[in-house]
């Protein structure tokens, strides 16, 4: 006896939220590539990321402003757990900050870091997790605002 499995269409709807940036026309107002959701500030000293846990609410394109705030030079790098695609702040001299823009995928966890010399062994080393978009996060940050500078819990 055979059986035929009908496949309902419910999957592919869900997906079509997904959304995603289509290139659009006329966006002229922005400053650099692609468009950031959210400006994170890290601050960096010896040894340790503060804050060294960031929860991104969606995928996207974010920006990481990283300060150094020791007496030694330090860098910023993002690579997700596991391998993947890195991106790399190049030095960062004391008193001074650098910006780094990454793109993240939805409901993946990625690992920041100091990679000089043993930095990040001695702690200079974070997290950064993304959530899953609309439903399901614990976080809820107001769409629009970016620069506020508060990243109090
Ligand atoms: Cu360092």
């Amino acid at each position: 006896m055979r059986r035929l499995l009908f496949l309902l269409p419910t999957a592919l709807m869900l997906a079509a939220c997904g959304g995603g940036y289509g290139g659009g026309g006329n966006s002229n107002a922005g400053s650099g590539s692609g468009a950031v959701v959210q400006t994170f500030k890290i601050a960096e000293t010896e040894y340790s990321l503060t804050p060294a846990t960031v929860a991104l609410p969606q995928a996207g394109t974010y920006a990481f402003e990283v300060t150094n705030r020791g007496t030694i030079t330090h860098a910023f790098t993002i690579v997700p757990s596991g391998g993947g695609k890195k991106t790399d702040s190049g030095d960062i001299q004391p008193g001074s900050h650098k910006t780094v823009k990454y793109t993240f995928a939805a409901r993946k966890s990625y690992e920041m870091y100091c990679p000089i010399d043993g930095h990040r062994a001695q702690g200079m080393n974070g997290t950064i997790k993304v959530g899953g978009g609309m439903s399901g996060g614990t976080t809820t940050a107001p769409a629009g605002t970016t620069t506020g500078g508060g990243y109090g819990y």
